[in-house]
């Protein structure tokens, strides 16, 4: 160790004219430092590596880890399921929530906010932030990574903003396994964000135990442009940006929302869903949303909701992985991709229809498979 090293070292906590046995103790892996062991440092991490690493909440393997799960190489894809198989024994134990809205709602803002509100009261926060539309909107994503600023500066909190890879790849397709994966490394709240767009809600939905629609208070109709069905998916709808000029229209939102809440059918046996105001720039209202969330999940726990949901979700889980593999499989195979292309032409210049194209891809698909 240079001078300059030690002196750095001992200005942080030794007593007064300690010697050198006192710096080589000090170890910063266990602070938010980029301190990694050596072993980390080798280009390819091992399964052992890497499941150790994801164990001991090492932040930097636990993106190698769900980096190395979204990849959609062959070679990486054995050794991902490897490394997920090690760890689905200390995943669960989460709160897993949802929280979808339309651009500029508001979500990564109040994500901060609840976030460190969470971290304060000793939880360990994981953000992912699932983005379908993001080939589109790679700039909110960058945008979120610093308007979580502060969040990702904590200790406890991980964020995880991932960009889609197209129609195949896509993130939606590994959230649940990047789950798996916060979860066995200590998280034990687990935020995702979603864009308000297509499938997305529905998706993030069938991953979460709580999912909340964050809304603005706007002029007009606040109804106008939420879809029912997304409403129908909440066990929350929260009306952000009540603060300012903006507070009174917001009360005015939370009326008209909770009228309608009324006549819609609850997301959850035995839940009623209700509206909330709050501020996520000022803080409040988050105590109150993380109430109603500790409310929820305590029901559910006690009347068996909870578990059953999660369980339906196993089951899901496992149906979408194997729709997955399929495609990936179909659309990977040699043969098949060099008939695509050939195919095409002949149903745009009307030699075959698409029914018999169908018919002949999977006839080379099935038969070299058999
Ligand atoms: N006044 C006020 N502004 C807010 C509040 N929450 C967020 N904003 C502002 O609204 C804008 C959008 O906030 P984001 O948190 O990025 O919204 P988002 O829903 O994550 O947006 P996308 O990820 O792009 O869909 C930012 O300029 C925030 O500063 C709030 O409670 N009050
Ligand atoms: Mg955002």
């Amino acid at each position: 160790m240079s001078d300059k090293e030690k002196k750095y070292y001992k200005q942080d906590w030794h007593p007064e004219n300690a010697g050198d046995e006192y710096a080589v103790r000090v170890v910063k892996a266990n602070s938010s430092s980029n301190y990694e062991p050596q072993k980390y440092k080798s280009k390819e991490p091992t399964v052992e590596d890497l499941v150790e690493g994801v164990l001991s909440n090492n932040r930097t393997m636990v993106a190698k880890t769900i980096t190395l799960i979204e990849s959609n190489s062959e070679k990486h894809h054995q050794k991902a399921n490897e490394i997920l198989a090690r760890l689905i024994d200390h995943s669960g134990n989460s709160i897993r929530i949802g929280i979808t809205g339309v651009p500029g709602a508001g979500k990564s803002t109040l994500i901060e906010a609840l976030g460190l509100y969470l971290i304060e009261k000793g939880h360990k926060v994981a953000v992912l932030a699932v983005d379908p539309s993001s080939t589109i909107t790679k700039g909110s994503i960058l945008g979120d990574k610093t308007r979580m600023e502060k969040l990702s500066k904590e200790e406890n909190a991980f964020i995880r903003p991932s960009p889609s890879s197209g129609t195949l790849g896509g993130v939606t397709r590994k959230t649940r396994e990047t789950i798996t994966v916060c979860e066995a490394a200590g998280f034990d709240v687990i935020l995702i964000e979603t864009v308000g767009v297509g499938q997305s809600e529905v998706t993030v939905r069938s991953m979460v135990d709580f999912f909340m629609l964050i809304n603005i208070a706007g002029a007009g109709d606040e109804l106008q442009g939420i879809k029912k069905g997304v409403i129908e998916l909440s066990d929350a709808l929260i009306i952000n940006k009540a603060d300012g000029d903006n507070e009174t229209r917001a009360n005015i939102a939370k009326a008209d929302f909770t009228n309608a809440l009324h006549y819609l059918k609850p997301a959850t046996k035995g839940w009623q869903t209700k509206a909330f105001t709050c501020s996520a720039i000022s803080g409040k209202g988050i105590d109150e949303i993380w109430k109603v969330i500790s409310k929820f999940v305590q029901l559910t726990k006690t009347n068996g909701v909870f578990e059953e949901r999660r369980k339906d979700q196993l089951i899901e889980w496992t149906f979408s992985m194997i729709e997955n593999e399929l495609k990936e499989r179909f659309y990977h195979h040699q043969l098949v991709k060099e008939k695509i292309p050939q195919l095409q032409k002949e149903i745009l210049n009307g030699n075959k229809l698409p029914t018999q194209v169908v018919e002949e891809l999977l006839t080379i698909y099935f038969n070299k498979n058999q």
